[in-house]
């Protein structure tokens, strides 16, 4: 196994979202931080690498990879030990793909990045109040894809747990899920969090996402 480079920054979402992955397959490392916020993504070196210029972004033998989903289901396939993190079974590996694109097109980017990237990058401090519907409609929708499993995509852990633990958490600052009306996404939020690798991985990078969030100070339509 050559050695990988992780370029990605803590407070990222979806750089979390691998650095879970990472940790699960207890894969070594160097990690590159590569700061959204000093637009370091945009350096020509990096725009070589992703032209997309999103972090998180991953090398592994002078191939590049970037978005965390793609990462991720590479990362479980090629070095995990079994196949729990990205099932091999054909129609289970459909679930988990159906959750990770859920995650990459609405949860992540219409929900969470439609509220954060105007109030960080763009100075606007009032969240419309159909914004905070939407992670309603979303918490809704978990809760029914949790149904009678433990993990959002059945009955076992994978990286969709890891892509919608790291989003979800910073919706709830925006709007906490009451544990009585989804009790199955509070028992499951517990779960995840309760991971020996969590606290390291990506709850310190999620309080750090949380302060600059609530730096801003911002309000919500009434
Ligand atoms: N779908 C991508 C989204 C990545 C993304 O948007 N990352 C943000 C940081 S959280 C970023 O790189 N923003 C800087 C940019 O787009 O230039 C993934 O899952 O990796």
């Amino acid at each position: 196994m050559g050695k990988l480079i992780f370029s990605g920054f803590d407070a990222s979402p979806p750089c979390r979202a691998v650095k879970l992955t990472l940790a699960a397959l207890q894969l070594p490392y160097e990690y590159v931080i590569v700061n959204p916020l000093t637009k370091d993504q945009h350096s020509p070196e990096y725009l070589k690498k992703n032209p997309q210029h999103t972090i998180p972004m991953l090398e592994d033998d002078g191939k590049y990879i970037a978005d965390s989903h793609a990462i991720s289901a590479y990362l479980a396939k090629k070095y995990g030990k079994d196949s729990s993190l990205y099932p091999s079974d054909v129609f289970q590996s459909a679930i988990v793909d159906q959750r990770l694109h859920y995650d990459s097109s609405t949860l992540f980017t219409s929900t969470l990045m439609s509220i954060t990237k105007p109030l960080i990058f763009q100075g606007k401090t009032e969240i419309e109040k159909s914004k905070i519907s939407a992670i309603a409609e979303a918490y809704d929708l978990i809760e029914t894809f949790l149904g009678d499993n433990d993990y959002v995509a059945g009955p076992e852990l994978t990286i969709a747990d890891f892509s919608f633990i790291t989003t979800i958490c910073v919706l709830m600052i925006f709007f906490e899920p009451d544990s009585s009306k989804y009790p199955k996404l509070n028992a499951w939020l517990k779960r995840i969090k309760e991971l020996p690798y969590y606290e390291e991985a990506s709850g310190v990078g999620a309080t750090q996402l949380e302060s600059l969030i609530k730096s801003k100070n911002f309000t919500i339509e009434s």
